[in-house]
């Protein structure tokens, strides 16, 4: 028995209810390049903070918290609305899943979990935005959307109606959530939270989500850099049984191709690590922007092929301003390879980026990375991707 008094049968998860963009899929990137666009226009800039704030509440709410924020005058919040609304409307099947949540939705259904979504999206935006995705549409049947509750998130109507339509108390109930105003709705409802952050600032969630406590029978129960992190058996659900030698497998593999860049020069001088820093310009996987952490795969350079441990983020060590894409190659070279092309296909994720108290820790911490890697790569499922053509495509026809 907790502190909360929640015993663990009172913790069982007889559902799972998932708040859409940022959860399920990543609007947020479309949403902020529009919301920057128009906020511009009106002679301001969005700050995380104003931007953390409008994120997870129904989009005229979301405008009239932007706007105060920002000190917009003469435009009300449904004029703002109007002028961003045209600019998203024919991109919402641009927005990618976001990593983990294929494989997470797949592994419930199979094992017959229900699932459902509380959205703050009117109904006719969430057909557009799963439009193309069948696989979706087929796991969220239910849904409750924000034009179908009197009072959006942070109030726990949807979340009520659906737990209602469930046939099931809130506390069976486990939620996951991105945004800060859905995380205060589902624990307003009585449901226990799994917080998955999708604006970070720096790499860390902001101040505006609350410390998880892990066994308390409602509100953020933990708080995840991806839905990669994801241990259904921490929340008396099925395990997964897919892991390699406990990494998880990547379906697709995270491509990347740039060029090699200069970095702050530390990893062969204060690591005894050299990482081939890709250029982030380069970067054109959408997943690449998305996701953060430690890696297994495979990287070309120079016509050859061979295994890297790649870190994707901010390393928290070091406090990084920018995110950096670093694969360590598993191989001793002669030379320096500055401004060749680099091509990575990351198969496994091996574990979230960490802070450590010591040099000494993290360089530990990043050999037992590389030598998952070794062992992982010979895997039968790994090692076919060796021969994957995005590493070595061939020359173009003349
Ligand atoms: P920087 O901060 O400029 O990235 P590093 O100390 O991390 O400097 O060194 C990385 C450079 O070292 C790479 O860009 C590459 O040219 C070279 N290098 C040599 N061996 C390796 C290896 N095994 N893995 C990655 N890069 C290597
Ligand atoms: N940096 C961190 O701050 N935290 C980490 O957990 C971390 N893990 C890494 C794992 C691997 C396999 C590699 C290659 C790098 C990792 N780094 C991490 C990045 C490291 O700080 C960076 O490569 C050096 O600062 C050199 O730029
Ligand atoms: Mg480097």
């Amino acid at each position: 028995m907790s502190s909360d008094g929640c015993t663990p049968s009172e913790r069982k998860t007889s559902a799972v209810i998932w708040d859409l963009d940022g959860t399920v899929l990543d609007t947020e990137t479309l949403v902020l390049e529009v919301v920057h666009h128009v906020v511009q226009s009106h002679g301001k800039v969005l700050s995380p903070e104003a931007a953390t704030l409008a994120l997870g509440m129904r989009p005229i709410e979301a405008w009239q918290a932007v706007a105060s924020t920002l000190n917009i005058t003469g435009q009300s919040p449904q004029d703002l609305y109007e002028q961003a609304e045209p600019l998203l409307q024919d991109r919402w099947h641009e927005a990618p899943l976001l990593p983990g949540v294929a494989r997470l939705v797949a592994h419930l259904q199979q094992h017959g979990v229900p699932l459902a979504l509380a959205t703050s999206t009117p109904r006719a935006t969430l057909n557009r935005k799963l439009h193309q995705r069948a696989d979706m549409q087929a796991a969220f049947k239910v849904a409750c959307c924000g034009d179908e509750v009197v009072n959006g998130k942070p109030a726990p109507d949807c979340f009520l109606q659906l737990a209602q339509r469930l046939g099931l108390p809130p506390t069976e109930c486990l939620v996951i959530e991105d945004s800060p105003a859905g995380v205060a709705a589902a624990t307003a409802a009585g449901m226990r939270v799994v917080a998955v952050p999708s604006m970070l600032s720096n790499g860390k969630p902001c101040d505006l989500y609350d410390k998880p406590v892990p066994d308390r029978c409602s509100g953020c129960i933990s708080l995840l850099p991806s839905l990669l992190d994801f241990r259904p058996e921490q929340y008396g659900l099925p395990a997964f049984t897919d892991t390699i030698q406990g990494t998880v497998p990547l379906h697709p593999p995270l491509q990347i191709a740039g060029t090699v860049v200069k970095g702050f020069g530390r990893g062969s001088k204060e690591l005894g690590i050299p990482t081939a820093n890709v250029d982030a310009g380069d970067l054109r996987t959408t997943l690449a922007e998305a996701v953060t952490g430690i890696f297994a795969g495979w990287a070309s350079v120079n016509g050859q092929v061979y295994k890297t441990a790649c870190s994707i983020g901010w390393n928290p060590v070091f406090g990084n301003k920018d995110k950096t894409v670093e694969p360590w190659l598993l191989h001793t070279f002669d030379a320096d390879f500055y401004g060749a092309e680099i091509r990575l296909s990351l198969v496994a994720y091996i574990r979230p980026e960490a802070n450590f108290e010591s040099l000494e820790a993290l360089v530990a911490r990043i050999h037992a990375d590389a030598d998952v890697t070794r062992q992982a790569l010979e895997s039968e499922a790994y090692v076919k991707h060796r021969d994957d053509p995005f590493l070595l495509p061939p020359p173009p026809q003349p």
